[in-house]
């Protein structure tokens, strides 16, 4: 309890390896690994940050000539994210395997006594990368089921989202920042450039409880069911802001500081929703949970939507707590009509 107390003290500008250190008791299985992972993803995030950096001056921008298991066309810095962070995951040995946006399948990482498994959306946003917005790397960490020595299954990644026992992403922004959470609050940390150091920038994160912000593609207002439209007319009448910058890191980060709410609904163009659930929704969704805020795909929680395949998806509604509940009652509404 004292150590505990004792990390909880640590002050602004600590940098993340000593944080990560100080914090690895607070842990179930204290063995040093998932910080060790944790490092790893932070590595391979300070390397994106120096491509991403430089995109416009060396030949990255643009569309590759390979489509991704979705069939959309990939950026080359896609490319070059997934690999990456597939490298670092696989040479820092703690990651047995890594399930990744880019790849159809698991990527085994010969690793077979890591005792964790990684996916990773390696650049999220990454239609923004060519005019200079904002991108980032979303990453969930789950504890294999299958056994130590042998090859990692699909049973490890279909956990489901309360079994991740760490998530986070890494925006690259106007300054890049980690943020994370083990299931004991949220962190972030700023990335100083010229050290090359990500250092502990905004302790205990937390939504706003109430917001004034939308986030939405409303070009797609026409195709959207019924309770979001009514929902967004509601947020009209009120005057909330329209904030959307088509980069979900980028979003949601932007709503837990000011206060916000980020949808993504099904549309017939994307009948299950856009968004996977595995390493964009849960991670972001244990993040909104631990920093007080809520995600849910309508009918439950999203960390409770149960998971059968790797590339799943789901409509997504996260951020702050009261704006989602609101969205709620419209759902609640449109199935109970007589209470309306
Ligand atoms: P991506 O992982 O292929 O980049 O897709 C996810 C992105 C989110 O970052 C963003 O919120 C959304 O797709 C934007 O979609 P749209 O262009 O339909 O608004
Ligand atoms: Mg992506």
């Amino acid at each position: 309890m004292k150590e505990l107390m004792d990390a909880l003290a640590l002050p602004v500008g600590t940098a993340l390896d000593r944080f990560i250190k100080r914090h690895e008791k607070e842990f179930t299985y204290a063995s040093g690994e998932l910080s060790q992972l944790l490092r790893d993803i932070a590595l391979a995030g300070k390397i994106l940050n120096r491509e991403i950096n430089r995109a416009g001056l060396i030949d990255i921008i643009g569309a590759d000539d390979e489509r991704n298991p979705h069939g959309e066309v990939q950026q080359k810095l896609d490319v070059i994210a997934n690999i990456r962070m597939i490298r670092a995951l696989t040479n820092g040995g703690e990651a047995c395997a890594v399930v990744t946006e880019e790849d159809e399948g698991i990527i085994h990482t010969g690793n077979v006594n890591g005792n964790y498994v990684v996916a990773l959306d390696p650049l999220d946003g990454s239609s923004n990368i060519d005019v200079n917005v904002s991108v980032g790397t979303i990453f969930s960490i789950y504890r294999r089921v299958s056994p130590v020595g042998t090859e990692a299954t699909l049973e490890d990644f279909l956990q489901g989202g309360r079994a991740q026992v760490a998530a986070g992403y890494i925006l690259y922004g106007s300054s890049s920042l980690l943020v994370y959470t083990t299931g004991n609050g949220v962190n972030a940390f700023t990335l100083e450039n010229s050290l090359g150091e990500f250092f502990l920038s905004h302790k205990r994160l937390k939504f706003p409880q109430l917001g004034e912000q939308y986030s939405t593609n409303e070009g797609y207002y026409n195709s959207f069911p019924t309770q979001i439209k009514s929902y967004l007319t509601n947020c009209k009448l009120k005057e909330f802001s329209n904030r959307y910058i088509g980069s979900l890191v980028a979003d949601f980060h932007r709503n837990m500081f000011k206060g916000g709410i980020y949808l993504y609904p099904q549309i017939p163009k994307y009948p299950e929703g856009k968004l996977r659930l595995l390493y964009e929704c849960y991670p972001l969704a244990f993040i909104a949970e631990q920093a007080n805020g809520m995600a849910t795909n309508g009918v439950q929680p999203t960390l409770d939507i149960p998971i059968d395949a790797i590339h799943q998806k789901c409509p997504y509604y996260v951020g702050s707590k009261d704006m989602v509940k609101n969205l709620l009652q419209n759902f609640y509404f449109a199935n109970n009509p007589q209470l309306a």
